[in-house]
């Protein structure tokens, strides 16, 4: 079998780079782990947002504007929604929702998460392999000066605006990784494992949670590299700074790399960062240009983490 790269996504910032590597690593080398820590269940429909995100973005199919949801979307059925007087706070476009309705109906068949996952994308026409971090529920819980509040509260309903003061990860002793990652874990069959630039304490941790995760991360020999969601003390999107300073946290990449140092070799940050070092000679710090605006320089640092993997590896 194949050695292959492990990719830790979490949404928009995972889903990007993932786009990238989807573009050079052909399907057999590659696995794409994603955050399942913002799923939840709304209208009786089981919602796995990241794992989505990093579907359409990979069938390219996603909406680039909002970087969540399908292109072309419409919303008539929030309209009509609105008229029963319903709350539609969480958006679900006509179509996403069909993907919704695809996969409750596949788990109440008795599916695992991860089947329908591929099942899902491969419709789509997605050849690479996008695998949840945990086939049952975890949840990204955040306490708050609002109160605690699941991940979609927290980020869509209040729009992040109360002031975080811990997160849990409701669920995470209990996880069951997917058979086929604990399989490729087992016989080590991973070269490298590459961390999007996703918000590290609401997307990459909730993955980290998972023990049987993170004590592969920690022990494994293999090169790690890490793209930092931070350039020049600001969240390249979302709220990441803004997290980091209420939990008394620098946002800077040195406190992505100090947050990283138990697994991480390598951190990837932005040229305005260039000056930046790191805290111990165990971590190398390379500068590359990490905004990702546009399908090239997703392109082109997808393929130059791959190239500071083989090179370590
Ligand atoms: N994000 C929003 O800001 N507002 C929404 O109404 C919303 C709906 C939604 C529906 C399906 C889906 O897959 C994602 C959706 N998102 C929405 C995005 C989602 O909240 C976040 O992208 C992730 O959970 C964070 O990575």
């Amino acid at each position: 079998m194949q050695r292959k790269v492990l990719a830790l996504c979490g949404g928009v910032g995972g889903a990007k780079l993932a786009y990238g590597l989807s573009k050079i690593v052909p399907p057999e080398e590659i696995i794409f782990l994603v955050n399942t820590g913002d799923d939840f269940i709304h209208f009786d429909l089981n919602i796995s947002p990241d794992l989505d995100t990093v579907m359409y973005t990979l069938a390219e199919l996603n909406d680039p504007k909002k970087g969540w949801g399908l292109r072309d979307e419409t919303w008539n059925n929030l309209e009509i929604l609105k008229e029963y007087g319903v709350d539609t706070w969480f958006q679900l476009g006509d179509k996403d929702l069909a993907t919704h309705i695809r996969r409750t109906q596949l788990l109440k068949d008795g599916k695992k998460l991860s089947d329908v996952t591929k099942s899902l994308s491969q419709s789509l026409g997605v050849q690479h392999i996008i695998l949840p971090m945990s086939e049952n529920p975890v949840q990204t819980i955040v306490k708050t000066d609002k109160g605690e509040l699941v991940f979609q509260e927290y980020f869509v309903k209040y729009q992040c605006a109360p002031k975080v003061e811990q997160i849990n990860y409701v669920g995470n002793e209990t996880a069951e990784i997917p058979t086929y990652l604990k399989e490729l874990i087992n016989k080590n069959k991973f070269s490298g494992v590459i961390i999007c630039p996703s918000n590290p304490y609401l997307s990459v941790d909730p993955i980290l949670s998972i023990n049987e995760i993170k004590t592969f991360l920690v022990e494994t020999d293999i090169p790690i590299l890490a793209i930092s969601p931070i350039i020049a003390n600001d969240s390249i999107k979302g709220p990441t700074s803004k997290i980091m300073r209420e939990m008394k946290i620098n946002p800077s990449v040195e406190s992505i790399a100090q947050h990283y140092s138990e697994l991480i070799d390598v951190l990837v940050i932005d040229h305005k960062d260039a000056n930046c070092q790191p805290m111990t000679d165990s971590m190398t710090f390379i500068v590359d240009s990490i905004y990702m605006s546009n399908s090239e320089e997703k392109i082109s640092l997808a393929t130059n983490c791959l190239e500071k993997i083989k090179e370590l590896a």
